[in-house]
């Protein structure tokens, strides 16, 4: 039976957004509540298996890359975060460009891609990041260089009395090629101001992405859900970016991640569900319909629901990642890097087609 043709979605009343998805249609903020209130969940995640189907087929992508954290000393103190220390505290560390290169030369499968992120570090200079992204560069061509939020961006230029626009166009001239997508967070000022004050701002974490896609740099972004927003603050953050991908193009990958409650100082009455997870992936696969993939990120989600999530909207795996300390630090039980192999049993496994891709998402 063709769910789309038959009276499914007319009794879930959602007929109008089915049609709109079908004609490819965007759809609206008030589309994007109601896909929320839906009491089907199925019904969303079936929209959104269609949009993800139509643009990849059965295809999930995945890359062999490796995440590096450099420092954990961060001088912003965001409430949900499990995994910043200050300076001088007890755990708190700083890997040396030897460290990060080390790490790098060891690892099992040369890399196609490197993501490099770390705290707001109160005295690290920019020539300590210029000297690693060269270096990184220099034994590693072939490697897509995707390092540093848009808020670190952000601290690296008030650090160095400098425009983010010059820290960009230094860091890119040594082999940055691409911005990661965290430090989004929720955009809703109201919301940000409890979470993480002393962040950059919504419009700056945009300003820094759109200044990044005019220099050439491609970018992605990400959304923490499931802590004290509501469904209209999703929705009004992933509006935000859509509007934002509008004005310049150059984001390739959406991130929804989870908020992981262990070790945060933000306590939360009702802790995400499966299903809510689930339902917030295809809501914006639905919403951003001019971001091309979705990824489900297995570190933060585990992996049996970022399978399911693949039958949701997403079809990026992410990749091997090697070490990952951020989700960890907060709970996530997920195992500490995949081989390629397990990548591919994970995708096959529930029925994709496993394609590898570098970090621009061309197929390799
Ligand atoms: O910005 C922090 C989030 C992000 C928690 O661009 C938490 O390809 C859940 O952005 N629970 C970093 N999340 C991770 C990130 C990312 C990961 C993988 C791929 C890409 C990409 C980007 O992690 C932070 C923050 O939003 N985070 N604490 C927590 N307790
Ligand atoms: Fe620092 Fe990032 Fe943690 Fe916020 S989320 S405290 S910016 S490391």
């Amino acid at each position: 039976m063709n769910i789309f043709k038959s009276d499914y979605f007319d009794n879930m009343g959602l007929a109008d957004i089915r049609d709109k998805v079908m004609n490819g249609e965007r759809l609206s903020p008030d589309d994007g509540l109601r896909l929320f209130s839906c009491p089907e969940p199925l019904a969303v995640g079936a929209l959104a298996h269609h949009v993800r189907t139509r643009l990849h087929g059965d295809k999930a992508f995945y890359v062999i890359n490796q995440h590096v954290n450099y420092t954990n000393v961060c001088v912003n103190g965001c409430v949900f975060c499990a995994y910043q220390r200050e300076e001088g505290q007890k755990g708190g560390f700083v890997l040396t460009g030897d460290d990060i290169l080390a790490r790098i030369d060891e690892a099992a499968l040369a890399p196609r891609e490197i993501h490099i992120v770390g705290g707001c570090h109160p005295r690290l200079p920019l020539s300590y990041f210029e000297e690693i992204l060269a270096a990184i560069k220099e034994r590693h061509p072939q490697v897509v260089l995707k390092c540093f939020t848009a808020v670190e961006i952000a601290h690296f230029a008030k650090l160095g009395n400098t425009t983010t626009r010059e820290v960009l166009t230094r860091l890119k001239a040594v082999g940055l090629d691409m911005l990661p997508g965290g430090g989004a967070e929720i955009f809703k000022t109201e919301i940000r101001e409890q979470l993480c004050p002393r962040k950059s701002t919504a419009d700056e974490w945009l300003a820094v992405h759109e200044e990044a896609h005019t220099l050439g740099l491609k970018t992605n972004c990400t959304m923490l859900f499931g802590h004290i927003e509501s469904h209209a603050d999703r929705i009004d953050h992933l509006v935000r970016l859509r509007e934002s991908q509008d004005r310049g193009g150059g984001y390739t990958c959406f991130i929804p991640l989870p908020f992981l409650t262990e070790n945060s100082q933000l306590v939360i009455d009702n802790p995400l569900t499966g299903l809510e997870e689930l339902r917030t992936i295809a809501v914006s696969r639905l919403m951003l319909d001019n971001i091309p993939h979705i990824k489900a990120y297995w570190v933060m989600l585990g992996v049996k629901q970022a399978q399911a999530a693949l039958k949701f909207g997403a079809d990026d795996f992410d990749g091997t990642v090697v070490e990952e300390k951020i989700g960890h630090e907060a709970g996530a039980t997920s195992q500490q890097g995949m081989t390629r192999g397990e990548l591919e049993a994970m995708i096959r496994g529930c029925g994709c087609t496993p394609v590898e891709r570098d970090g621009y998402f061309n197929e390799v």
